[in-house]
């Protein structure tokens, strides 16, 4: 029976993953941080799972992951545990640069101490690609991070890079795109659409407020996503990958896509911190821009090119745009409708 140790294990993708990989008759650790109320995330449903084992630790202090790679004796390292959110990143960049950046030597420095044989997978980001410098972006596209956020994941990318080459380490990165779920965090654009959209459908919220909407990116679902990670670690020499779906959508087109997933047409006016969308059946407001979401630096457009994983691989996604804002807007629907 094979042993892996998630970090970031109640986050979207480590819920994922942990169902995954018991799926596939590993015995699965996962790290947690104490919080002050006992809060098991998006795992809640595994709890008592006869294969899982949980284990308090935190990426910034080097001792507690040494203590989690001796306890589970783990073969595979799946490092997902991040300070994800971008804007927070202006906020608290220290943090970030910690949990994000130090956090990923800390973790292979204790797979080197005690099991320098165990394979490792580091949650690496297309917000590394920022300003993007190619259309589409692939392995070869030079990087330029926007944000606090993708400095720090830089640096993770290229020390678990570092560390292959310089220890002859099992460690690889997965440069994934956007991938969201019904299990997203609310602060992320998509969630807080989907979120929003079945509220108003409800009659539980009047209006939606959102930054930037001519961004543009390229969103899969989680459940595909962690798959690839898997692949990674399977293959006969460690690589980076980008994992993609190829095709790219401002946010205003996810919105249009989310309140139609409700029967609810939306028409759009004005344009930049002027822009709005009213409900096309009542004339209501039910999107409007507030400026106090743009960022201070943005990244307009992400698309990325997965060829590698999948020739490669033999990575496929499975769920289409289509079936992920539907997902995503139903589920929160039936959420709300228990509120
Ligand atoms: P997420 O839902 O925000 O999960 C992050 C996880 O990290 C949570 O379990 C969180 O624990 C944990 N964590 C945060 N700080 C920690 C610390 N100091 N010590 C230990 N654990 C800590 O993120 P996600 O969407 O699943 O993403 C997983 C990884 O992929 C992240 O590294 C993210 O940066 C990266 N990534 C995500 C995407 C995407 O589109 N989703 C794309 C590319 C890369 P708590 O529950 O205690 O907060
Ligand atoms: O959903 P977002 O916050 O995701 P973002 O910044 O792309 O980051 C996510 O994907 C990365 C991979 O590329 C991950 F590494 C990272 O951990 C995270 O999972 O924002 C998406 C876009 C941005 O351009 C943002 O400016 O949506 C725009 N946006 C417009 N209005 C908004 C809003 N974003 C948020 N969160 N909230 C808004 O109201």
């Amino acid at each position: 029976m094979k042993k892996a140790l998630i970090t970031g294990i109640t986050g979207q993708d480590g819920s994922y993953l942990a169902e995954l990989l018991l799926e596939k008759g590993y015995e699965v650790y996962g790290i947690m941080r104490r919080k002050s109320t006992l809060d098991y995330g998006n795992i809640d449903h595994l709890i008592g799972a006869e294969h899982l084992h949980l284990i308090y630790a935190d990426m910034t202090d080097f001792v507690s992951l040494v203590n989690a790679m001796r306890e589970s004796d783990a073969d595979e390292v799946y490092n997902l545990a991040a300070q994800s959110f971008v804007a927070t990143s202006w906020e608290q960049p220290l943090a970030t640069a910690e949990i994000d950046a130090v956090g990923v030597t800390n973790m292979l420095e204790a797979i080197k101490l005690v099991k320098p044989s165990c394979r490792f997978y580091q949650a690496s980001t297309s917000e590394m690609f920022g300003l993007v410098q190619e259309i589409p972006q692939k392995e070869t596209t030079p990087f330029y991070p926007r944000s606090p956020y993708g400095v720090a994941k830089l640096y993770g990318h290229w020390i678990t890079k570092n560390y292959r080459e310089s220890y002859n380490m099992y460690a690889c990165s997965g440069i994934l795109f956007n991938h969201e779920s019904e299990r997203r965090g609310k602060e992320f654009v998509t969630r807080k659409i989907t979120d929003a959209a079945a509220r108003i459908a409800a009659g539980k919220q009047d209006c939606l407020e959102l930054g930037n909407m001519e961004a543009k990116r390229d969103w899969g679902h989680s459940k595909d996503y962690v798959r690839a990670m898997w692949l990674m670690l399977q293959q006969d020499t460690p690589d980076d990958y980008v994992v993609a779906t190829g095709e790219t959508r401002m946010v205003r087109e996810f919105v249009d896509a989310a309140f139609e997933a409700l029967d609810i047409a939306l028409e759009w006016h004005g344009e930049g911190a002027d822009e709005y969308a009213t409900n096309k059946a009542n004339g209501k407001t039910v999107v409007k821009v507030n400026p106090k979401f743009f960022r201070p630096a943005e990244v307009e457009l992400l698309l990325g090119d997965p060829t590698k994983a999948e020739k490669e691989l033999g990575w496929e996604r499975e769920i289409d745009f289509k079936e992920l804002v539907t997902r995503m807007v139903l589920a929160d629907k039936e959420r709300v409708s228990h509120e």
